[in-house]
């Protein structure tokens, strides 16, 4: 509804470049639900999910990558693994025909963690376009 979405875009934050909350859930002093791991990217439940399935998929090591617009060449590698692995999340969350993957950039866009992360979403009909 209009007042969640007002209170996301209020939480959404700029890109400061320091820690996040997602480093201690790598490193497991924050207990998350694991749906897929590897030793490049962590796929966990969201904790506010926006569909049956919202998992978040994230790589481990940040390396710059606290948003998209950050990417460079260096990055090619670590960002098609993460979309491998949403693909592995959906094929494990039984959603392969009817899931949708989304990456927030920016406050504009309602960023409000700065460590890259797709989300997968599905498990209901996913209206098009997304607000
Ligand atoms: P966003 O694209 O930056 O808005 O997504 C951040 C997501 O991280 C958002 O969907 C939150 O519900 C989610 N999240 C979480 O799963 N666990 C946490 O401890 C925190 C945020 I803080």
């Amino acid at each position: 509804n209009d007042e969640e979405a007002s209170a996301k875009a209020a939480a959404a934050s700029a890109d400061s470049g320091g820690p996040t909350i997602f480093d201690k859930i790598i490193a497991k002093e924050i207990p998350s639900s694991i749906v897929y791991e590897d030793e490049k990217v962590l796929a966990f439940r969201d904790i506010n999910p926006q569909a049956p399935v919202h998992v978040l998929v994230i790589p481990k090591f940040r390396n710059g990558l606290t948003q998209l617009s950050k990417a460079e060449p260096k990055h090619t590698e670590i960002l098609g693994h993460l979309l491998h692995a949403a693909k592995v999340v959906a094929e494990k969350e039984g959603i392969m025909d009817r899931f949708r993957v989304v990456i927030n950039n920016g406050p504009g866009a309602c960023q409000s963690v700065y460590h890259l992360h797709l989300h997968v979403l599905g498990g209901r009909q996913m209206k098009w376009p997304p607000g």
